[in-house]
């Protein structure tokens, strides 16, 4: 007799509020006056303006009023966020990088996933379903100088677009580990494919992209943190080639620079692809 136990957006959604409020340095933002007059003012501007222009009716007003209490309740304000907003974030805060691109983190990294050696495998289930993947590369300095040790954390999906510690029933860190590079700042991480990923369709989030005519698929994704001493940390994620949605990820988060060529390795269903990070000093 077994009850499997359904992923649902009010699950994961508090889920990742629950990460998130962890994991945040309280007060960092919010004591400079001028700062936050000038922002919420012309955020507010921008509001009172699309009212104007599009005589948005009472009934649309209380929508929006109704739609907001549900995201909360949802949990689903890290999600809406980081699919709608962050990208902008992103793109403002490394515009002056010169090393790998990053891209945006979304709201399912875990800190402190368990350690492992150079080449390893990641945590996963007896027989993970999915296209196994060996994922190599080197970490260097923007000079080309190879940095030992370096710190490759990866997230991601598992083959049916689920992550671990936000769907049920998947082991703790399952896919989800922090590489540490050899002494030549190489890794070579053995992993499955992940699946394209479905924003949920049953919360808040899924009721604006059903009223909106969207589609609520991210493309199939790798979740990377690399970091090494004396350098910049990088987020960024990695796609694959001709994958569904690369053209068209519902969080505006793919780069061309990003997209992974995976090659048949000749054994079995097993591909492999090398990509190398170059990391900014700090
Ligand atoms: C994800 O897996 C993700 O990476 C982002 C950015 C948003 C929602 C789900
Ligand atoms: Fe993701």
């Amino acid at each position: 007799d077994t009850t499997i136990e359904q992923a649902t957006a009010a699950k994961s959604g508090a889920a990742a509020t629950e990460q998130f409020r962890s994991r945040r340095a309280a007060g960092a933002a919010g004591s400079d006056t001028e700062r936050v007059d000038t922002l919420v003012t012309e955020l507010l501007t921008a509001a009172h303006d699309i009212v104007r222009r599009h005589k948005v009716t009472y009934e649309e007003y209380n929508a929006l009023k109704a739609w907001l209490i549900q995201v909360g309740e949802d949990g689903e304000w890290p999600l809406f966020l980081d699919v709608w907003v962050e990208h902008v974030v992103e793109e403002v805060a490394n515009e002056s990088r010169e090393g790998s691109k990053g891209t945006i983190e979304g709201p399912y990294y875990v800190p402190d996933s368990p350690r492992l050696p150079a080449e390893a495998t990641l945590p996963m289930r007896e027989n993970e379903a999915g296209t196994p993947l060996l994922f190599q590369g080197q970490v260097r300095s923007v000079d080309g100088t190879p940095l030992p040790a370096a710190k490759v954390e990866i997230w991601h999906a598992d083959d049916d677009g689920f992550y671990s510690q936000f769907a049920p029933g998947l082991p703790e860190w399952n896919l989800r580990g922090t590489v540490v590079a050899d002494e030549t700042g190489r890794f070579w991480i053995h992993t499955v494919q992940p699946a394209p990923y479905q924003i949920p369709t049953d919360g808040a989030c899924g009721s604006l992209i059903a009223a909106a005519g969207w589609h609520a698929w991210r493309p199939a994704h790798l979740h990377l943190k690399v970091s090494a001493p004396g350098h910049q940390l990088i987020t960024t994620q990695l796609y694959f080639k001709g994958g569904t949605h690369v053209e068209n990820d519902i969080a505006s988060a793919v780069k061309p620079e990003l997209i992974l060529d995976p090659k048949p390795t000749g054994k079995g269903d097993n591909h492999e692809v090398t990509y190398d990070f170059v990391l900014d000093k700090a």
